[in-house]
């Protein structure tokens, strides 16, 4: 152990820990920009500089270990002085449009400026003149870029994409896309997971919202919503809510008053993933021989992008069950449709999600089942519609709850866990396990598989077939490292569930941003106690599953549900 000063303050840390770190053991904030731990310790920003009694140099606190009777000074006038020097020369290079940035009021580095009491001071205006690109999910503004590197490395280190990278030399330094290509071309799979660690509004989502108050506005457009299930464990961040006082049934008011026609609710569909994908995994497994092996879930478009441009051998090993927000669409245009008697080109889908992958699932061509329109029409991430509420004035926390409208807006313990890493995996074995053997498990029989770590495996026992050995992936470092194993049968697995997004779609990469703080872990527990609180847990007990079986898609794997919600792939 090493003992150092710190303000005056004796701390004693492990030998090895930064002085940042460290400072943070005694409740002492030193404030950073591009610091994330383990990710990013380059010191890039400077603005976590300290100065050390004895050192002629101020140093930066977050990648400079303690030493043994170290004497630090964190808010000097030394050090203040040169935090608010090196804080100019970051609004030199950033484009102070605090108005209309969508980060405004959430900015690190708006914060710090205003801490520093920076306002009003002329910095250089000759920005750089690079157009932005709006064609993808995600949207990188050049000009409020801060060469901070944590997209660099978040790409790199967790997500092992190595989409983002250092162009230019000199003053001409800038992060763009690797090997001189546009997003579009490259192997990005528009995860987002960049655009949550910006600590400016450098990276942020396309945004979609004009295109929904267009249709609310249209008396012809019959509008309809759908909420992810991770959506309801987020939203209510922004006005710091209990997630107890925070339910899915105060966001269903709020978007009534926005004018949705119709509010429903994807646990509906992610409940009818389980059936579709459930049958397809026990058909498979009672016919192994038929299939390669393991079967992959598909609901995860990051991950799907993902495996059909690094791994594309492996595209017949993804489960052809669409996700739920497509399965959604496509029902909305079609079962719903038909019961209100409407023709489906006047239904306008919109889904919110925690996600900005999902804009780019909505988009693909296969994705239009119903008619040449999209089955989603527009993807809006937990940030837009947030957005959206504030534009109108609308706060749900005042708000009294309402029920999500029927028939797609029941949903089951098993569907609202689809939003942590394992969940999809559970509700699938819950049910997978009933339609073997006739009876229901345990619920919580498979809860070896929950949990944040990127990389789970177990093997469960399902009577009359044996023996069924599982994993769990979320990150996509973890999805590469899991491919290479099996392709070099290191590994053998029957059924994979992988996320993108570490942690699962609670962490999504259209979630709200908690500049340094990974959420994903207390959003997913707070998913696993809805669960545990639900009256129904089982997929397949859901009783507007039930009735939507028997009205219109007869059976799972049913040619209708093929049709519907079912794709290969392709495109
Ligand atoms: Fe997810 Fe989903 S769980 S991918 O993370 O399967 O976005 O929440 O909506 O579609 O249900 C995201 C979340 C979903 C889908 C569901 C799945
Ligand atoms: Fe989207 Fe969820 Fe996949 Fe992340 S893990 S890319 S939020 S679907």
């Amino acid at each position: 152990m090493v003992t150092l000063t710190i303000d005056n303050r004796t701390v004693t840390v492990p030998e090895g820990t930064t002085i940042l770190e460290a400072a943070r053991t005694a409740r002492i904030e030193i404030p950073t920009m591009c610091y994330l731990k383990e990710i990013n310790e380059i010191g890039a920003c400077r603005l976590c500089i300290v100065e050390v009694e004895g050192q002629e140099r101020l140093i930066p606190s977050c990648n400079n270990v303690v030493a043994e009777g170290m004497v630090i000074h964190t808010h000097s006038p030394r050090v203040r002085e040169a935090r608010r020097v090196n804080l100019r020369l970051l609004l030199s290079q950033h484009e102070i449009r605090c108005t209309k940035c969508t980060r405004s009021g959430n900015c690190r580095l708006q914060q710090l400026a205003n801490d520093y009491n920076l306002l009003g001071e002329h910095y250089i205006k000759d920005l750089r003149n690079i157009p932005t690109d709006f064609s993808n999910p995600v949207v990188r503004i050049e000009n409020r870029c801060v060469r901070c590197m944590r997209c660099v490395q978040i790409c790199d280190k967790v997500q092992g994409m190595h989409v983002w990278d250092l162009m230019g030399t000199g003053s001409h330094t800038t992060i763009g896309v690797g090997k001189y290509r546009t997003l579009g071309e490259s192997d990005c799979t528009f995860c987002g997971q960049c655009v949550v660690h910006c600590p400016v509004g450098g990276l942020q989502e396309h945004d979609d919202t004009g295109k929904v108050f267009d249709a609310l506005a249209d008396p012809n457009k019959i509008t309809v919503v759908q909420m992810a299930p991770a959506v309801r464990v987020a939203w209510a961040e922004y006005y710091h809510l209990t997630p107890e006082f925070a339910s899915a049934e105060r966001m269903v008011t709020a978007l009534k008053q926005m004018g949705f026609d119709y509010v429903f609710d994807t646990n509906f569909t992610a409940d009818l993933t389980i059936m579709e994908e459930g049958s397809e995994f026990v058909d498979r497994f009672t016919h192994r021989e038929r299939y390669t092996w393991p079967m992959f879930t598909s609901c995860c478009p990051g991950w799907v992008r993902f495996l059909k441009g690094q791994f594309p051998d492996y595209t017949d090993n993804l489960s052809t069950a669409k996700s739920p927000q497509q399965m959604f669409g496509a029902l909305a245009k079609s079962y719903f449709a038909e019961k209100i008697g409407v023709d489906p080109k006047r239904i306008f889908v919109v889904s919110i999600m925690p996600c900005t992958a999902k804009k780019s699932e909505a988009a693909l061509p296969t994705m239009r089942t119903v008619s040449d329109d999209p089955d989603v029409d527009v993807v809006l991430t937990t940030r837009e519609i947030v957005r959206m509420f504030r534009g109108e004035q609308i706060n749900p926390a005042t708000m009294e709850e309402t029920p999500f409208d029927s028939p797609l807006g029941t949903g089951t313990g098993a569907a609202v866990i689809f939003g942590a890493s394992g969940g999809v995996m559970d509700a699938a074995l819950r049910s997978a396990y009933y339609l073997v053997t006739g009876s229901n498990p345990d619920p919580d029989a498979f809860s070896a598989i929950r949990g944040v770590k990127g990389w789970k495996e177990a093997t469960f026992t399902i009577p009359k077939e044996g023996d069924l050995s599982v994993a769990v992936v979320s990150g996509l470092s973890n999805a590469r490292q899991l491919m290479t194993d099996l392709e070099e049968g290191r590994v053998h697995y029957d059924f994979v569930e992988v996320m993108a997004c570490p942690g699962g779609c609670a962490g999504g990469g259209g979630q709200p941003i908690h500049d340094g703080t990974e959420m994903a872990e207390a959003r997913g527990n707070v998913l696993w106690n809805i669960d545990k609180k639900s009256p129904v847990r089982f997929s397949h007990e859901n009783p507007e599953i039930q009735t939507l079986y028997r009205e219109y898609l007869r059976a799972p794997l049913s040619g209708r549900s093929h049709h519907l919600l079912h794709t290969d792939h392709e495109g």
